[in-house]
């Protein structure tokens, strides 16, 4: 896998994952700015393992030109139980795109780590990994992890920018420097 994001955010551990991981201002924004309409988002359920899930669903706009310009999309997150609050958040989000070719083969993951760092700041560390879930031809299999890196990168530089963003926002006129 790679690692896409690892910065520590003038932002308290439970805010981020207030922006991230809830029905937020920020995601809404960031979804707008990346083109992902129809998102709908399920509430975080409690499951018997201790940990939460929640599902979302959506419409990506790709740029790709191998690819038609839209898919739909479903991503399952997970929150461990090992989650401490306002200490330490640990996410699982497996995304499955629907229409695009190949799409029964692989899946992204992305795991989210959000660490307590001080009261107003954390880090935000974001791990991501191409998964199969039936082996392609080789050909193909690197075809599909290229073409998934270059969308990640893309989409991880541009929400820790907007993140950024946010931060600067959020600490104008005060707060610990
Ligand atoms: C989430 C991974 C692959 C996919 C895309 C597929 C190319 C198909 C390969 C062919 C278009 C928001 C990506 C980047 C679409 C966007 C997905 C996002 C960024 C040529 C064989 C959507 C995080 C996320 C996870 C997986 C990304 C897809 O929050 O290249």
């Amino acid at each position: 896998g790679r690692l896409y994001v690892n910065r520590v955010f003038n932002i308290s551990a439970e805010k981020m994952f207030e922006l991230l991981f809830t029905d937020s201002h920020f995601i809404r924004r960031f979804m707008n700015a990346r083109k992902i309409t129809n998102a709908i988002f399920a509430p975080w359920q409690s499951e018997a393992s201790g940990s939460m899930k929640r599902s979302l669903n959506y419409t990506i706009t790709i740029t790709n030109p191998l690819v038609g310009k839209f898919s739909t999309a479903t991503e399952n997150q997970i929150l461990y139980k090992e989650s401490r609050e306002g200490q330490y958040y640990l996410i699982d989000a497996e995304v499955y795109t629907h229409d695009v070719p190949y799409h029964d083969y692989f899946y992204t993951q992305n795991r989210y780590c959000i660490i307590r760092h001080s009261k107003h700041k954390c880090r935000l560390r974001v791990y991501t990994d191409v998964k199969y879930k039936k082996q392609p031809w080789g050909l193909v299999k690197s075809f599909i992890t290229k073409n998934s890196w270059s969308g990640l990168e893309d989409y991880f530089r541009h929400l820790e920018s907007e993140l950024m963003e946010e931060e600067a926002e959020l600490n104008q006129g005060g707060g610990d420097p």
